[in-house]
């Protein structure tokens, strides 16, 4: 384990109760973990946002499939971005909508584009990319 430092922070007393309240609805053990968590998000966030580095992520789909060729076309996508996509699993929700969950992981860029591509395709519904650095050197 690293090296740990501590240091201090001044806030407006509501904002740190604001914050406390979001600790206990979020069952943190304590102001100390829960800063920890929201560093690496903004910094797996920034990371992300530069486009540097590896990430490692999934992208989700809802999607009507009776949209004509939609199935094919997002397939087609997939095949593009062979190297990226790890996993993909497919959930039949009702009668036409599908749910789909790829795993991801490559160079954050890259990823971004595929997500970019299937998000934007013509009967997706709805789309999501979350998306964390896989880098060595995050803490
Ligand atoms: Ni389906």
């Amino acid at each position: 384990m690293s090296k740990t430092s501590r240091f201090g922070v001044s806030l407006a007393e509501e904002l740190l109760r604001e914050f406390d309240r979001l600790i206990d609805r979020k069952g943190y053990a304590s102001r100390s973990e829960a800063i920890r968590d929201l560093l690496r998000d903004y910094l797996a966030e920034e990371a992300w946002k530069a486009g540097r580095g590896p990430a490692v992520g999934t992208v989700t789909l809802v999607y009507d499939h009776h949209v004509p060729d939609l199935q094919e076309k997002l397939t087609d996508i997939q095949h593009e971005h062979a190297g990226v996509v790890v996993s993909t699993l497919h959930v039949h929700l009702e009668r036409h909508r599908c749910l789909e969950v790829l795993v991801v992981r490559g160079k954050a860029s890259e990823i971004r584009a595929l997500a970019d591509h299937l998000i934007g395709a013509r009967g997706v519904k709805h789309g999501k990319l979350t998306l964390v650095a896989a880098g060595k050197e995050l803490p």
